[in-house]
């Protein structure tokens, strides 16, 4: 399968300088030839981003910044995405903050009829405006994808909800605002939160998504890595770091058994803030191998 790397060097949805630079800082150390020894890629560059000032964050929305720069990239993403999975490739998104998985799962749910989406992230990303804490859209996006939201979000690209409760899979979450829990309950989309996960053990956890993802009538699946999803003690060049994640180990664990089911038909890799990053630049290089690990599987 050919990979089409899209990059998307976008800060608006964490509102954090830094964010922006994750594509940059992954070209630097390489990404393309060591995706290229494992994989025919094409590199399809960096989506276009407008320069919106600071003050007008709130320009278009109280309490979601940058809603209509973020609504237009995304549409553009979404439709970059919809192109490569037309063509036979496998989407490989490089954020950039996580608001961009509102434009890969509109694009990549055009082209299935029926897609899960398996949401790693220390986070639940399921707030709307009115639950959200701090109006930072990458706060939203599996929200927007289930319906739930402003209609600018919601609407994106193609029209209503793109994908169906019952079909999410949220994978290692153990930060959620409290009205983004009431959110997840009423959704009734499939939870996975750390503490069961530790509880259950990992490998059930993933056999138990993988039974119900074949059991259940999708065509596609789409799979969204923040890297917050790791233990904060490894990712000190991410925004919204939280304790008690997965380890290395277990992050190879996950990327091993599910993209050897063979059902990933594309991916984000998202929250790299190489402006947060440590001398060592020790985050940017973990995603670098795991940009290893996970091409070598695709
Ligand atoms: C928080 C942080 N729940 C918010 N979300 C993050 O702002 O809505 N998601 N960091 O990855
Ligand atoms: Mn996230
Ligand atoms: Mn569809
Ligand atoms: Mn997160």
């Amino acid at each position: 399968m050919n990979v089409n790397l899209i990059a998307v060097p976008i800060k608006y949805g964490c509102d954090r300088d830094g964010a922006q630079h994750g594509p940059s800082k992954l070209r630097e150390l390489n990404m393309i030839d060591i995706f290229k020894g494992n994989k025919d890629i094409y590199d399809m560059g960096d989506l276009f981003i407008p320069q919106i000032s600071d003050k007008d964050k709130f320009k278009w929305h109280d309490n979601m910044k940058y809603l209509y720069p973020i609504r237009d990239i995304n549409t553009n993403l979404a439709h970059a995405v919809y192109c490569s999975l037309q063509s036979n490739c496998f989407p490989f998104i490089i954020g950039g903050d996580h608001s961009l998985a509102i434009g890969s799962i509109a694009g990549a749910s055009k082209y299935f009829k029926d897609m899960a989406v398996i949401w790693i992230d220390a986070h639940g990303d399921m707030n709307d405006f009115t639950s959200s804490p701090s109006g930072n859209i990458h706060g939203m996006p599996l929200a927007a994808s289930i319906g739930i939201g402003h209609y600018g979000l919601t609407n994106l690209y193609h029209k209503g909800p793109k994908i169906s409760p019952n079909n999410v899979y949220l994978l290692g979450a153990r930060d959620l605002d409290p009205g983004e829990k009431i959110l997840i309950e009423e959704s009734g989309l499939n939870l996975y939160g750390m503490k069961e996960i530790n509880e259950k053990g990992l490998d059930i956890v993933l056999s138990e998504i993988i039974e119900k993802i074949k059991a259940s009538s999708v065509d596609g699946v789409h799979l969204s890595f923040d890297i917050d999803s790791l233990d904060s003690s490894l990712v000190p060049g991410t925004g919204t770091p939280v304790i008690g994640g997965f380890d290395l180990s277990q992050t190879k664990l996950i990327f091993k058994r599910l993209l050897n089911e063979k059902f990933i038909t594309s991916m984000d890799l998202v929250e790299l803030n190489p402006l947060l990053d440590d001398s060592e630049e020790s985050t940017a290089k973990l995603c670098i191998d795991l940009i290893d690990y996970i091409s070598k599987l695709l």
